[in-house]
């Protein structure tokens, strides 16, 4: 028993060119640490930026969680943890949504808006699994239609209804709106170059071997603590604005 338990390493080792797992590493971390930031800071606004803060805590609060087990299941297996990022994303995806909503609420946003941006992610992250893990010899059909609903997101928020509102809200909350659209724009933009990396196709190749997970892990430390910071710069803009 005890020479069992002596030849059990309790933490596994890291290759100082893993950068899969030094991803999922400093992911985890950084996720923990914006969740901290995000609850400790939300009682100093009030009520209408609160729920906002805290949605930014749950998401990067969610992230850090599945990171801990990405981190685990990599470190045990060495390949990707396909079924925990997608569970992670089909949390935090539709909670992205949800702040569009809530900081559109000020300019009388409906909550349809929030259900067909959420519809809309639901699909987009459906197909893209389906094409990741289940029907991977398709997984250029599967992606393709997970790219449109992904093009009729930024339709929505750029261009559609979402766009009117931020408007008629103006100042800070149009400038916020504008930001959190390039975030979708461009940030979200990182994760269709991950699949292309990381499923065949005829863009195989292109990427050059990076890997998938790696550009993942990127896309979601941008994305989901960026996001939650521009909603605090948000609140805080906001806030400092009505005291004035
Ligand atoms: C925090 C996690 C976020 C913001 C995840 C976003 C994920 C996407 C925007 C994924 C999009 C995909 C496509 C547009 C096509 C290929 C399949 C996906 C699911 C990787």
């Amino acid at each position: 028993m005890e020479n069992l338990l002596t030849s059990l390493p309790m933490v596994a080792k890291m290759a100082t060119n893993d950068y899969v797992g030094f991803t999922f590493f400093v992911g985890c971390m950084a996720m923990m640490a914006a969740s901290a930031f995000f609850f400790l800071s939300m009682n100093g606004f009030d009520r209408k930026w609160k729920t906002s803060i805290l949605v930014s805590g749950l998401i990067t609060f969610i992230a850090a969680v599945h990171y801990w087990y990405m981190r685990d299941y990599w470190a045990v297996n060495a390949e990707s943890p396909t079924f925990f990022r997608y569970v992670d994303w089909i949390l935090t995806v539709p909670l992205m949504c949800v702040e569009f909503y809530l900081i559109l609420k000020v300019a009388g946003a409906k909550k349809s808006l929030m259900w067909r941006l959420i519809f809309l992610s639901v699909i987009m992250l459906v197909t893209g699994y389906l094409g990741e893990a289940v029907y991977r010899d398709q997984a250029q059909i599967w992606g393709l239609i997970s790219g449109i609903a992904y093009f009729v997101i930024v339709y929505d928020i750029w261009l559609g209804q979402a766009k009117k509102l931020a408007q008629e809200a103006g100042g800070a909350v149009l400038k916020a709106h504008k930001t959190l659209c390039w975030f979708v724009l461009v940030g979200w933009a990182i994760y269709p170059i991950g699949y292309m990396a990381g499923t065949p196709g005829w863009y195989e190749g292109i990427f050059g071997g990076i890997s998938m997970d790696v550009i993942y892990n990127i896309g979601d430390a941008i994305n989901k603590i960026g996001f939650g910071l521009v909603i605090y710069n948000l609140a805080v803009t906001a806030t400092s604005d009505s005291n004035a």
